[in-house]
Order: structure tokens, then sequence, then C-alpha cells
């Protein structure tokens, strides 16, 4: 057997298995003790996988073969001319991971027969790469299908050319089929969230050109950081100019910071280590603003660090699962406590609030899993139930208020509970992921073993002799 393919086996086992060497780390933090608890886990487990074939059947029933549900008006979403099966390939990973094996099989069938990236359409590089490219890995990953590899291969070479602006720096919008780029004014986000899918692409294609773009762009925006070592909220890519100095952890800059660590992990990167720990220091020395009503991160401006706004929302609540894989677990657990009082305060989060006021600034909700993502990470690191009976109240804030009969919906305002018609691929991918991995048996994925990349879609180093 190719050493390629003894890796995706070992890799199957590994998730498969339920040997007792399999997960032993996690398994010995993570079971519960008594049967009752273990009981009481089993069923939760059992009402997210039931929810997630609840919007699956809608989306079956009224979308099938388009990126999106739309879950009041029973119809569907397109992000471009033609559909490149969004929903079904962000939530394959999901439904194996479940147990969900016809569904799975079905569904794999149909990407491999039916999605072609050979299309004249203008995407978003990021979008597109933690969705798509990095769906389509894990789920190689997770059954061994070399279909699966071989369009994630397309996909990123047809997605290579966004890389070719003056700086290394990708471009915002590529097209698949002519390779023309647009967009030039990009975001710490958007540049720097791409090596953990580049990155394993060319790991497990031997192709090194995904990852040295991938990395020359991260390397690029952190080089050009405030002397402070903070960054902006948008750069220009050809002039390599800052055209925002808002500096915070939200949306447009958050996962660039989770990247920085989780390459760190997954390809052992020392550059990527060095980055992380000036970074995070620097995030924890001005953006960090420990109020008396608990510990919170606000935006300052990156050249002088002085505050500038008092702002968080749900997109911020990645934060706690980051700092908790970065080992700095106290500060995980105050940033949770606040994102919970966010989310009870309200009965559901806010996108946006003002932390000092407890106000909303901006009230949507598109279903996003960041809140879950946090309790599954500081549940995993440290075996207390508070973080069990976070995910119990968020889920059932969800059935509560977004469940709706042909699937779940965001929206439009969490103060009014107003529903609004969409359904992103990220609540497969994401939201019911993290739900289900919460009280699911430790053997199920030990966290331990694998890097999620922003989209919650499992990597494992299968590649590196060391691991
Ligand atoms: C997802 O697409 C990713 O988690 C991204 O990093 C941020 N936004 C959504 C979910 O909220």
């Amino acid at each position: 057997m190719p050493k390629s393919s003894v890796a995706v086996v070992l890799f199957v086992c590994f998730v498969l298995s339920s040997t007792a060497a399999v997960a032993a780390g996690s398994a010995s933090r993570k079971n519960p003790k008594s049967a009752d608890d273990r009981k009481a886990n089993a069923e939760m487990a059992d009402q997210v996988r039931q929810e997630f074939l609840h919007a699956w059947s809608g989306y079956k029933k009224y979308a099938w073969g388009h990126d999106e549900l739309r879950p009041l008006t029973k119809t569907y979403r397109d992000w471009h001319s033609v559909s490149l099966l969004m929903t079904p390939v962000d939530a394959l990973d999901t439904m194996i991971l479940m147990g969900l094996k016809d569904e799975a099989r079905t569904t794999r069938e149909y990407i491999a027969k039916n999605l072609s990236f050979d299309q004249d359409i203008e995407v978003k590089n990021f979008e597109i790469t933690i969705r798509m490219l990095g769906g389509l890995l894990s789920s190689y990953q997770l059954t061994g299908d070399k279909r699966l590899l071989a369009m994630a291969q397309d996909l990123g070479d047809r997605l290579l050319p966004a890389f070719n602006s003056p700086t290394g720096m990708p471009y915002m919008f590529v097209n698949l089929k002519t390779g023309k780029t647009r967009g030039a004014v990009s975001n710490p986000a958007e540049i720097g969230t791409l090596l953990i899918e580049f990155g394993a692409l060319s790991k497990l294609t031997g192709k090194p050109v995904y990852f040295d773009k991938a990395k020359r762009a991260l390397v690029e925006l952190y080089n050009r950081r405030s002397p402070i070592g903070l960054v902006g909220s948008t750069i220009n890519v050809e002039t390599g100019v800052w055209t925002d100095p808002a500096s915070h952890v939200s949306g447009g800059i958050d996962s660039y910071y989770e990247y920085l660590l989780k390459c760190s992990i997954l390809f052992d990167d020392k550059d990527c280590s060095g980055m992380w720990h000036t970074s995070i220091a620097a995030l924890n020395k001005y953006v960090a603003d420990d109020t008396t009503n608990g510990l919170w991160y606000g935006t300052v401006d990156m050249n002088t660090g002085a505050r500038t706004a008092t702002h968080f929302g749900a997109l911020d609540a990645f934060f706690p699962a980051v700092l908790a894989l970065g080992g700095d677990i106290d500060r995980a657990k105050r940033l949770q406590e606040s994102s919970y009082k966010m989310w009870t305060t309200f009965g559901i989060e806010p996108e946006e609030l003002d932390y000092s006021t407890m106000k909303v600034t901006y009230g949507g909700y598109p279903l996003r899993p960041e809140i879950m993502e946090s309790a599954y990470y500081l549940h995993h690191y440290t075996n207390d139930p508070r973080y069990l009976e976070m995910g119990r109240t968020i889920f059932g804030s969800l059935v509560k208020y977004c469940k709706t009969e042909a699937g779940y919906a965001a929206m439009k305002d969490v103060q009014t509970k107003e529903q609004k018609d969409n359904m992103e691929s990220f609540f497969f991918a994401e939201t019911l992921k993290y739900s289900y991995l919460l009280f699911a048996p430790a053997k199920t994925l030990d966290l331990d073993t694998v890097v999620f990349n922003t989209e919650a879609h499992p990597i494992r180093n299968t590649w590196s002799k060391r691991k």
C-alpha cells in the first residue's frame, strides 16, 4: 500500500475504532463518572443527531443540489449562478462523525458525481477555502475516498491565482475558470485563514505550492503588524498599506489568530508558533478588557493600543476555544462566562453588543457555532459539567427559537426573536457538529489528535513521522 493510503486508513481506523488505546487521553478526562450522567449525555447527543436529521431532510426536500435551504419559504439559495453544493460538502463530515452512514454514503456519491469547479464564476477565496476545500479534505481523511482529494486538488489549483498580488497576500475574489482576481482591499481573516487547508492539501498531494503560497500570505500579513504587535481590520494586498487600524478579535480578524496557533500545532511550524506567541501577548495586553462585568476583548487602535470601542459579539465567542487550545484555561473560562452572559441575557446571542452597557448594537443571529465550539473545547480540557450545562441551554434555545417546519432559521433580531429565511451551511458543519461532540462519547473524535479548521472540519496530521 502506498504511504498516503496507509495514512488514510490509519486515520479512518483512529476515528471509528473503539479500542481502549484510541482517545485514551481525552476519554479519561471526558467520560462522565456516573451512569446517569452518561445516559443524560447520550440522550443529548441523540437529540442533536435528530435535529441534524430534521434540518437535513428539509434541505433534501426543498433545496437538494443547491447551496443552501431557505427554511421559511421552503426554497433554496445559490451563492453563484451555479451551485457548488455548499451544504452537502460542509455537512458531510458531520454526518460521518454522527454515524449517519446511509446519508453520508448518498451525499458523498452525489458530490463525487455532480460537483464541478470548472465554472466561470467569481468566488470568495476565504469562504470557498474554509467550507469547500476544508470539507473535502476532512471527508477524504475520514473515508479514504480519493475522488474527494482529487476534487480538493482541482479546487486548490483554481484558487491559486488569488495569491498573485505584489505582496503575495491574496485578493478576495478569484474566477474559478479564468483565474481573474478582484478585491485588493482585504482583511486579516481572509488573508490568514488559508494555511490549514492549503497546507494539508500540500501534505496530502506532495505538492508544496499550496502550503508555500498560504504560508507566505500569513507571514506577509504578520510582518505588517504595528510596533505594538497588533493588526488592523483592512489592508490593501497590492500596496501592503493598512486601510483601517481598528484591532479586535472579531469578524474580519478572528481566524487569523486561530490559524497562527493551529498551524503551529498541525504542521509543527516554528514560525507560526513564534507569530502566535507574539500576537497573543499583544492581544492580552491591549485588546483584552478586564471589567467589573467580566473579561471581554474589545476594539483598540492597532498603533496606539487606545480603546476605541467596547463591542463583543457572536463571532468573538470563538476566542475561549483558542485560548484554551493555547493553554490559557483561566482567561478561556472567564471569557466563556462573558459569552454565556451575552447568550442568556437575550435568550440567544446577538451578533454584537456593547459590553459596557450590555445593549445590543446589532441583533441578528445567523445560527453561529462559536459559543458552542468554546463550550466543547473547555469541556474537553477541564471536564467541568458547567460546559455541558451551557451546551444544554444553548441547544435548548436553538430548538425553541430557530427550529422551523423545514429546518432551522436564522434570527433577524434576538430581542424580538423574529426569524430570517436563511440556514447557512455552517449550521451543519459547525453548530451541530460541536453540539454533538460536546455530548458524544470521547471516542467519537479525540480533540487532541486533530486540528479543526475554522469551519469545524477536522484535519489530522497523517504525514509527519514524528506524529
Ligand atoms: C464560519 O464560516 C467560520 O467559523 C468563520 O471563521 C466565521 N464565521 C462562520 C461561523 O460563524
